[in-house]
């Protein structure tokens, strides 16, 4: 069966997405998640300058959810339009470039130089839950802020698609979101991680987390990240890349039967492997030919309420 969907004028091969910051930045990794079945890969958030992330250790799984607290390391603009480049010299899938920033000043620099790098889609990534001692709130957690930013960031990105990834801290996201639509956003990436988290050292009697907190992740969010994409895509109607927990064929289907257009897969790269987007792939497979589903179109935001 053909899964390839279409999103904002962009084909993909199929809805799985590399979500940002699993696997870094460099074309040899997207290439190889390419070649494992993989319909699209978002990059790890870039900076226009070098930023240094927190110290190890920044990650820690169990089964049921995975904490991290990676900080946002980049080397910056500079590193990633080579990598890019060399992508797009022969792209085996879409690439959606991830962009960060720490104040506002830092969004709107990168935003300046994010479409000359030519990525299939843009995503304005204002809701990462690790850099508020840094940063304070994340714009995520605001509407105005998120749609003065978004506002002021397409301003800059006037040719490409922009998705804006969106926080389950915040305490309305379905506004927030309707918020950064009307600021001019073509999509919603949701969501981020949720918290952050702390999970404790018996033994030592510390936090496992070098930072202490991290955000939580993995298959305890997926029900979370599945009501928020229904809840957004019936508010605003937009394109959503659904993200959150999602480990199987049966999540994907599940996301998008809430809504999402795009599946976005993280953490259950490091449960399994990139071969996870296949297997993902194979699932959805069998259970459209098991329901008579011809197109994944027909599932979109079909969920009965
Ligand atoms: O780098 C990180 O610590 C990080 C980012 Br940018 C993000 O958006 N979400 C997350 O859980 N971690």
């Amino acid at each position: 069966m053909d899964l390839s969907i279409e999103c904002c004028g962009v084909k993909f091969p199929n809805p799985t997405v590399l979500a940002s910051g699993v696997l870094g930045i460099t074309a040899s990794s997207w290439r190889h998640c390419a070649k494992n079945g993989v319909g699209g890969i978002t990059t790890k958030s870039v900076w226009l300058e070098e930023h240094r992330g927190h110290p190890n250790p920044t990650m820690v799984g169990y089964d049921a959810f995975m904490l991290n607290a990676v900080g946002l390391p980049d080397a910056g603009i500079e590193k990633a339009r080579e990598e890019v480049a060399d992508y797009l010299k022969d792209p085996p899938t879409p690439l959606i470039l991830n962009i960060v920033g720490g104040k506002k000043d830092e969004f709107l620099a990168i935003a300046e130089y994010a479409e000359e790098l030519c990525p299939d889609m843009i995503e304005l990534n204002i809701s990462c839950p690790n850099v508020e001692d840094e940063f304070g709130k994340p714009f995520a957690c605001s509407r105005v802020d998120a749609a003065e930013l978004t506002r002021a960031v397409r301003e800059r990105i006037k040719n490409t698609p922009l998705f804006v990834k969106l926080s389950p801290n915040a305490e309305d996201i379905v506004g927030v979101a309707q918020a950064v639509v009307d600021a001019g956003a073509d999509g919603i990436t949701a969501i981020n991680t949720l918290g952050p988290g702390m999970v404790i050292d018996l033994e030592t009697r510390r936090p496992v987390l070098a930072n202490k907190v991290g955000g939580i992740s993995g298959p305890a969010i997926k029900p979370l990240a599945v009501k928020i994409v229904s809840d957004i895509y019936r508010a605003t109607g937009v394109p959503i890349i659904g993200t959150g927990g999602v480990t199987s064929g049966r999540d994907a289907i599940e996301m998008m039967m809430a809504g999402a257009r795009l599946v976005g897969v993280g953490s259950a790269v490091y449960y399994r492997d990139v071969s996870v987007f296949k297997e993902i792939c194979d699932e959805m497979e069998e259970w459209c030919e098991k329901e008579g589903v011809k197109d994944l179109e027909e599932i979109i935001g079909c969920v009965k309420l």
